[in-house]
C-alpha cells in the first residue's frame, strides 16, 4: 500500500507493482487512513489519579512510574512477576525488541503474544510434520495454478480480499474449490463444493476423505514411500472412518465426502490451505495434522501449484512468530531451551547464557494467572485488546483487575487500556519504519510517511528508554528500525527462520525476500520441501489423529453450537475499525447468525436482540436469520467489548501443544429478549 500527500490529510492507495496484492487493499486499507488524525488518537501519556481517573501527564512522569511499579514488582515477587503481552501486527524489528526487553531488561520468562490465538496451531502442527512453519511454503501466485484447492475454515472472500484474486485466476484456469465451513460463506458460495461440517468435526472430515482417496487408489505410493515416513499407521487409523460414519460425525455426505476425494485425488496439482475455523479448537493440531495427511498422501508438497498452507492472520502473524515474542522461543524461530541456541543469542546479545530465562506461559495461561500467587502481579500489553480478543472474557477482566499494575500502549483507548494505571500513546503503521513478514514467509518494508504527533512516540523508541531507566541501557542503543534488523540477522542467524542474508537494501530491490536466506550471496526460498523437509531424517511425517468432540460440547441445557468469527467490515477487537464512520455502517453492531428454523424453535426475529449464554457466561446480540447456517449453529463475530463481547462465551480449554484456546466451539444456547 502507498500512502501519500500531507499527514494532516493522507491518501491511500494500492500499489499496483506490488507482486503480491498487484494494487488490491480490502476495505480496511482503503480507510486506514481515517485512523491518522482520528480525534480520539492517543496524543499523551495517561496516568490514573487518585479520583481513579486517567490524565495526561509528561512521558517522564509515566516512564518514572512504570519502571518504579516494575521494580517494585520484581523486588517482592521475582522477575517472572513482570509479564509481557505482544501482538502480530507488530513489526518485525518491534517483535524483536519485545523478546530481547522482556528475557533482557526485565529478566522474566512471562512474555507470549495474540499470536498464540492466531496461527499456533498450525505453526505447530507444520514443525512437527515437515520441522519447520512457514504459513505458505509457496509463492502466492501458485494459487492461480492448482486444479483442485481444498480450503478449510476459511473465509478469504471477508477476511483476505486481496487474495481472492488468486483464487478468481484458479477459476479461470479451469480449478476447482472445495470449501469446509459450517456456514455457507461468500467463500463458500464462490466454490464448486461446500462440506458444511458440524463445527468441531474436522479430523473426522479429513479421515473420511483420506480414507476414500485410499480406498478408491487415489494416493501417490511413490511420493509416500521416498518422502514421508509414518504412513502405515495412519492408513490403519483411516480405515476405520467408513463414509458412513464420517457423515454421522460431520454431518457431510457420503456422495460429498467421495466428490471431495475424487476433485482432489484426481487432479495434476492440488493445495489444502486451513485457516482459524479448523486451528482455533483444542484439537487444532490434531485438525491441522489430519488435513496435512492428505497433502502428504497425494504427494502434494514440494511441488509447484501444489501444496499445504495456513493462510496467515494479521499484518504481520508469520514474522510475530519468529522473533522471540512467544514464551518458548528465541530470535530465528529457536526454541528458548535448546543449549545452543541460547549460547548463540546471548553471545549476539552479550550476556551470559545462563541469564536467559526459561520458557514462560502461553497468553491465555498467562492472562489465567494475573493477581494470582506465584503469577503476574505487573503487565505491559502492546498490540493487543485482551479484554475484547482472549477467550474467556467475563474471567480475564477479572483477572486484569487484580492486576497490581497494567501498562497499556496503544493508539486508541482500547478496552484493555480503558482498564490501565499507565497508557502510552504508540505511533501507528505510517509513522514508523520496519519490516513484516508476510503469510508466504516473504519479507517486506513498511517504510515511514509521517511523523508522529508530537507527544506520541514510536514503541521501539518506548522500549529502549523503558530498558535503559531499568539499567539495562547498554544492551538497548539503537540508531534506527535498519539497525535493530541487522541485529536480528545475527540473531537469526543457522536458525529456521535464517534472516542472515538478507538487507534493508535487498527487500527493496527485489519487493521482498523469503526466509530461509542464510548469507548474502543467496536469493531466499520462494519454494520449500522441493528435495527434503527440515526434519533429521528429511522425510515429512504423517500423525495419526483420531477425532475427538469438543471441550464443551452442546447438551440438553446448552443444546446448540456457538462458533464465532470475523465479519468483512470489521477488524479484531474493533480498536480501530469501530471508529470509521464508513465500516461502522457496514457493520454497525454485533450480530448473531441463526437458521430460520432455529429461529422459529427459539422465537427469535429478525432484527431483535437476542440473549446467547454458555458455561462461562452470557452475551447480547442483534438476531440475523439466514439459511447460510446450520440448524444447530450459532455464529457470532468477536469485534466488540462490553455486553457485546463474543468472547464472555467462549471456551478457554486449550490445544495441548500449541495452546490454542476453543474459540470455534462450545455449546450455547440462545433466548429472545424483547
Ligand atoms: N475483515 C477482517 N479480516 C481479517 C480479520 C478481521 O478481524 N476482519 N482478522 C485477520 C486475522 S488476525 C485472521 S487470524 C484472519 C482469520 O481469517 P479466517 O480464518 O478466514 O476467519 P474466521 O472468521 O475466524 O474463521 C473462518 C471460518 O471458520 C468457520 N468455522 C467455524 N467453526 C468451524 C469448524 O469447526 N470447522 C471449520 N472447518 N470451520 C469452522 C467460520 O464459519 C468462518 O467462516 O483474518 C484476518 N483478516
Ligand atoms: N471469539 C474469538 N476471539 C478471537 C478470535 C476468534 O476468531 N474468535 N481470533 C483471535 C485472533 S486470530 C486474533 S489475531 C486476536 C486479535 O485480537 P487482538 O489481540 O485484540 O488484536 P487487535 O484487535 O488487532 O488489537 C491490537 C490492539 O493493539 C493496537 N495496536 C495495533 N498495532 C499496534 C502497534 O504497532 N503498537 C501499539 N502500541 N499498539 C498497536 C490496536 O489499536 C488494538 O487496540 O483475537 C483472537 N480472538
Ligand atoms: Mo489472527
Amino acid at each position: 500500500m502507498v500512502v501519500e500527500g500531507a499527514a494532516a490529510d493522507p491518501k491511500i492507495a494500492g500499489n499496483t507493482e506490488f507482486p503480491v496484492n498487484k494494487g488490491a487493499l480490502c476495505i480496511k486499507g482503503w480507510t486506514a487512513a481515517s485512523a491518522l488524525n482520528h480525534p480520539e488518537r492517543l496524543r499523551s501519556p495517561l496516568m490514573r489519579d487518585a479520583d481513579g481517573n486517567l490524565v495526561p501527564v509528561s512521558w517522564d512522569t509515566a516512564m518514572e512510574r512504570i519502571v518504579s511499579e516494575f521494580r517494585r514488582t520484581q523486588d517482592d515477587f521475582g522477575a517472572d512477576a513482570v509479564g509481557v503481552f505482544g501482538g502480530g501486527s507488530l513489526t518485525n524489528e518491534k517483535s524483536y525488541l519485545m523478546g530481547k526487553f522482556a528475557r533482557v531488561a526485565l529478566g522474566t520468562a512471562n512474555i507470549d503474544y495474540n499470536g498464540r490465538f492466531c496461527m499456533s496451531s498450525a505453526a505447530a502442527a507444520s514443525i512437527k510434520a515437515f520441522g519447520i512453519d512457514r504459513g505458505l511454503p509457496f509463492p502466492v501466485e501458485d494459487i492461480a495454478g492448482a486444479e483442485a484447492i481444498l480450503l478449510v475454515g476459511s473465509n478469504a472472500s471477508e477476511t483476505m480480499p486481496p487474495i481472492m484474486q488468486y483464487f478468481e485466476a484458479q477459476r479461470t484456469n479451469g480449478g476447482r474449490l472445495i470449501v469446509a465451513d459450517p456456514r455457507l460463506t461468500p467463500t463458500a458460495q464462490r466454490a464448486d463444493l461446500h462440506l458444511r461440517l458440524t463445527p468441531g468435526t474436522d479430523a473426522a472430515l479429513a479421515n473420511g476423505i483420506l480414507h476414500i482417496l485410499v480406498r478408491d487408489g487415489l494416493i501417490d505410493a511413490d511420493y509416500i514411500e521416498t518422502r514421508t515416513e509414518g504412513f502405515a499407521a495412519v492408513r490403519g487409523l483411516v480405515s476405520t472412518y467408513w463414509p458412513e460414519r464420517v457423515e454421522r460425525i460431520t454431518g457431510v455426505s457420503e456422495a460429498n465426502l467421495v466428490r471431495a476425494a475424487h476433485m482432489l485425488g484426481e487432479a495434476r496439482t492440488a493445495m489444502v490451505l486451513t485457516a482459524r475455523g479448523t486451528e482455533q479448537q483444542a484439537q487444532g493440531v490434531n485438525n491441522t495434522l489430519s488435513f496435512i495427511n492428505i497433502a502428504l498422501a497425494l504427494g502434494l508438497l514440494g511441488k509447484a501449484n501444489s501444496g499445504y498452507g495456513c493462510l496467515t492472520g494479521q499484518g504481520n502473524g508469520q514474522g510475530g512468530r519468529e522473533h522471540g515474542q512467544k514464551a518458548d522461543q528465541l530470535p530465528g524461530y529457536r526454541k528458548i531451551d535448546d543449549p545452543a541456541a541460547r549460547t548463540h543469542v546471548a553471545s549476539v546479545w552479550g550476556i551470559d547464557p545462563d541469564t536467559l530465562p526459561a520458557p514462560g506461559m502461553s497468553a491465555y495461561e498467562m492472562l489465567d494467572s494475573l493477581g494470582r500467587e506465584g503469577g503476574v502481579r505487573s503487565l505491559l500489553v502492546l498490540g493487543s485488546n485482551v479484554v475484547v480478543s482472549a477467550p474467556n472474557a467475563i474471567h480475564v477482566e477479572r483477572r486484569l483487575r487484580s492486576l497490581d499494575f497494567l501498562v497499556v500502549s496503544d493508539f486508541f483507548l482500547s478496552e484493555t487500556a480503558e482498564m490501565a494505571d499507565v497508557v502510552l500513546p504508540s505511533a501507528q503503521w505510517a509513522e514508523e519504519a520496519g519490516t513484516m513478514t508476510n503469510l508466504e514467509g516473504r519479507v517486506i518494508m513498511r517504510k515511514q510517511a509521517f511523523e508522529p504527533p508530537p507527544e506520541v512516540r514510536d514503541d521501539m523508541q518506548m522500549i529502549c528508554e523503558l530498558a535503559e531507566r531499568m539499567g539495562k541501557g547498554q544492551y538497548f542503543s539503537y540508531e534506527s528500525a535498519e539497525d535493530v534488523f541487522n541485529e536480528l540477522r545475527q540473531a537469526s542467524s543457522g536458525g529456521p527462520a535464517d534472516y542472515s542474508g538478507i538487507s534493508y537494501e535487498k527487500i527493496e530491490a527485489n519487493d521482498g525476500v523469503f526466509w530461509p536466506c542464510p548469507d548474502d550471496g543467496h536469493a531466499g526460498t520462494p519454494r520449500m520441501f522441493t528435495e527434503r523437509f527440515a526434519t533429521p531424517s528429511g522425510r515429512a511425517g504423517f500423525n495419526a489423529v483420531q477425532h475427538q468432540p469438543p471441550a464443551d460440547p452442546p447438551n440438553s441445557v446448552f443444546p446448540l453450537y456457538l462458533t464465532t468469527g470475523r465479519l468483512l467490515a470489521q477488524y479484531q477487537s474493533g480498536t480501530q475499525t469501530r471508529r470509521v464512520e464508513e465500516l461502522v455502517g457496514m457493520a454497525p453492531e454485533a450480530m448473531v447468525e441463526v437458521h430460520p428454523t432455529t429461529a422459529r424453535v427459539y422465537g427469535l426475529l429478525n432484527g431483535g436482540i437476542a440473549r446467547i449464554s454458555t458455561r462461562r457466561g452470557d452475551a447480547e446480540f442483534k438476531v440475523r436469520v439466514t439459511a447460510n447456517i446450520r440448524e444447530d449453529t450459532l455464529f457470532v463475530p468477536f469485534h466488540w467489548g462490553g455486553k457485546r463481547a463474543a468472547n464472555r462465551l467462549t471456551n478457554a480449554a486449550l490445544d495441548p501443544t500449541s495452546r490454542m484456546p476453543e474459540f470455534k466451539v462450545c455449546g450455547a444456547m440462545i433466548e429472545a429478549m424483547d
